[in-house]
């Protein structure tokens, strides 16, 4: 028996597939009408066979939506039974739980949602920082941030390949760019928020293009708010590589537009690179460009590599009590 399959895409409505089915009965005489959904969870179809003039039968299948789905602690807007192909369905969460992942997943014109299904997460559940996650990479804090944890530690700089520009203005820096999953800063009005207010410590691990490791850390971290340029504050140093940062301890933050150093002839970050606490100007500046024989403008960690050999990988984190 010889079977010709049609997919009938756009028929948006219910009624217009049943409109579409009395069309299709009213040229081909005698037929069968199953309206039946398929095993798959979101395909809905109506599907009609009947004998052609050749003596074959033929099927025709019209996909005109997606089925619901349910959202544990959550709900579909708007409620419905099935969504037209094309259509789009936010999801809202119950009070107290907090939406993981995207807000809205859309049925495409086959019949399938788009997206990963969305998870309400008990907002008590989630930790308040880091510190409090057993999570090493990404993680979803309960003030709705994500951020990457690194044993205990918040990250809030990373970088290893170059694939993320950081030479950015002071919006940038002050918002945070890039990607969770690849380089990344995390953004000084966010670390500022999660740091203000408690006793924080301060880590830095380098590797360089020899592949060699070495850490920073200060038992004392904080930066200060916009108003005064997201000052530093930073001591206590221990570790392999040196300190290279103190010297920028209670300068503000300086972006290629924001001139905030206290090298009066020069603008450090426009000359140097990236964003960074510029004083006049630098004995370490892990924002600046990615690579190597940049001379003065790549990544640099004076006290460990010097300022002629750039550092590969670096990893900036906070960890707060
Ligand atoms: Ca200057």
């Amino acid at each position: 028996m010889l079977w010709q399959h049609y997919l009938l895409y756009n028929s948006n409505r219910t009624a217009d597939s049943e409109l579409l089915i009395d069309e299709l009965k009213g040229s081909v005489g005698q037929c069968q009408v199953h309206h039946s959904s398929s095993n798959y969870i979101s395909l809905i179809f109506f599907s009609l066979s009947y004998p052609t003039a050749e003596g074959f039968t033929a099927t025709v299948t019209a996909v005109i939506g997606c089925r619901s789905f349910r959202v544990a602690e959550g709900r579909l807007v708007p409620q419905q039974n099935t969504y037209a192909t094309g259509s789009t369905v936010s999801i809202e969460c119950n009070e107290g739980f907090r939406l993981n992942g995207v807000n809205s997943r859309s049925c495409s014109q086959s019949g399938d949602w788009v997206g990963e299904i969305p998870r309400c997460t008990e907002t008590r559940l989630l930790p308040d920082t880091c510190s409090t996650s057993s999570v090493n990479g990404y993680q979803r804090l309960r003030n709705n941030k994500k951020v990457v944890c690194d044993e205990g530690w918040t990250v809030f700089q990373r970088r290893f390949n170059g694939s993320v520009d950081f030479n950015r203005t002071w919006q940038g820096y002050k918002d945070g760019f890039g990607n969770m999953e690849g380089e990344f800063w995390l953004g000084l009005d966010i670390i500022n928020r999660m740091t203000s207010g408690h006793n924080c410590m301060l880590k830095i691990k380098m590797t360089g293009f020899d592949a060699a490791t070495a850490y920073a850390q200060y038992s004392s971290f904080a930066i200060d708010d916009e108003s005064d340029n997201y000052r530093l504050h930073v001591c206590g140093f221990s570790g392999t590589a040196g300190d290279s940062l103190y010297y920028h301890n209670g300068m503000q933050f300086a972006t290629k537009d924001r001139d905030n150093d206290r090298h009066v002839g020069v603008n450090c970050a426009l000359y140097y690179g990236g964003g960074w606490w510029y004083y006049a100007c630098f004995q370490s500046k892990l924002n600046a460009e990615w690579g190597r024989g940049g001379q003065y403008r790549n990544m640099l960690w004076r006290h460990w590599k010097g300022l002629n050999e750039a550092i590969k990988e670096s990893t900036m984190m906070f960890k707060c009590e």
